[in-house]
């Protein structure tokens, strides 16, 4: 059993330290606003006076609050007893916040693992949780036992910011999903017919669809979108014109959907008719290929 010190008791922190408490680990718990300890001290948690009481009390302290700006308040505040330490923050953020606090948490003599909670509070601690790390290997290695108790560990490597990085681009392709999910719904609600009934046949058209993906990640790993294509780019344009032209008859909002369709215009414009539409990915990431 493990001395486990978490801080942020939101949602989620309270979450992380009641599947510990359930764990038969030793836990003490700090949160800004005093109060939020209440049921977890009911379960034997310890509550520490201050951030720093509550990384000193521990090998390792997970952190989980709202924001990098709340993430890099607590550090400031624990600077004193963070060194020798393990600090483990799965509040949201991006690469880059990542691993400047992976510096400064270096700086302070701690090991630094960041992570991305692939997980809603009462998921924790259940067989679909799953958990992005990355950073100090060593501390991984030492801790995988234990954190794996909140869900499946998957190390990502040295980087700190690789857990940010997969955990928003997840994020992106679930936004996505659900985009797809609203304008659909939207369009047949203006015949009046209802979302849920609706679902019974966008649910499995989604998941058959689900199935184009691999495809278009071959291709886009090849580099090479005229292969084994199906339903090209010239047909599909045309085809997501009229969707969006059906769009505005029935006088619902294109807004989700114009992006596409521009992106679309856009590629068949260079001659890519007869391409996949996998080659609008050449367009999505020109930035960071024109910034070198
Ligand atoms: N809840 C979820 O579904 C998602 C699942 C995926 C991961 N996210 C991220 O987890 C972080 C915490 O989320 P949360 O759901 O626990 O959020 P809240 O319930 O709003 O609690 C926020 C805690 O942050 C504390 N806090 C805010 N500002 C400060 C600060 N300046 N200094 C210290 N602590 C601060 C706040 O304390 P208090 O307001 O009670 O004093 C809460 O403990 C988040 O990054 C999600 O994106 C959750």
């Amino acid at each position: 059993m493990a001395n486990i010190s978490i801080i942020g008791l939101g949602a989620m922190g309270q979450a992380l330290a009641a599947r510990f408490l359930q764990q038969g680990h030793t836990i003490t718990v700090w949160n800004r606003t005093p109060g939020k300890a209440v049921a977890l001290a009911a379960k034997g948690a310890h509550e520490a006076a201050s951030a720093a009481d509550a990384v000193a009390a521990s090998d390792i302290t997970v952190m989980c609050v709202l924001d990098y700006a709340a993430a890099d308040a607590v550090i400031v505040s624990a600077a004193s007893t963070l060194s020798g330490r393990v600090l483990v923050n799965l509040t949201n953020g991006t690469p880059a916040q990542a691993r400047v606090t992976a510096e400064r948490t270096a700086g302070l003599g701690a090991a630094y693992l960041d992570g991305g909670i692939m997980a809603t509070p009462p998921m924790i601690g259940g067989e679909y949780a799953l958990i992005l790390y990355s950073g100090s290997k060593p501390a991984f290695d030492a801790h995988a036992g234990t954190l794996q108790e909140l869900g499946a560990a998957n190390y990502l490597g040295g980087d700190a910011g690789l857990a940010s990085l997969h955990d928003l681009a997840l994020l992106s392709g679930m936004y996505g999903l659900f985009a797809g999910f609203f304008h659909a719904t939207a369009l047949v609600d203006s015949e009046g017919i209802r979302a849920g009934a609706f679902f019974k046949l966008l649910g499995p058209w989604m998941s058959a669809m689900m199935g184009e993906l691999p495809g278009y990640a071959e291709k886009i790993d090849s580099g090479n979108h005229g292969i084994n294509v199906v339903s090209n780019l010239g047909m599909q344009t045309a085809s997501l014109d009229n969707i969006l032209t059906a769009t505005k008859e029935q006088g619902v909002a294109t807004d989700l959907l114009d992006p596409l369709l521009e992106l679309f215009r856009q590629r068949l414009a260079t001659g890519s008719a007869d391409e996949d539409i996998s080659g609008i990915f050449e367009l999505v990431r020109r930035k960071r290929i024109a910034g070198g």
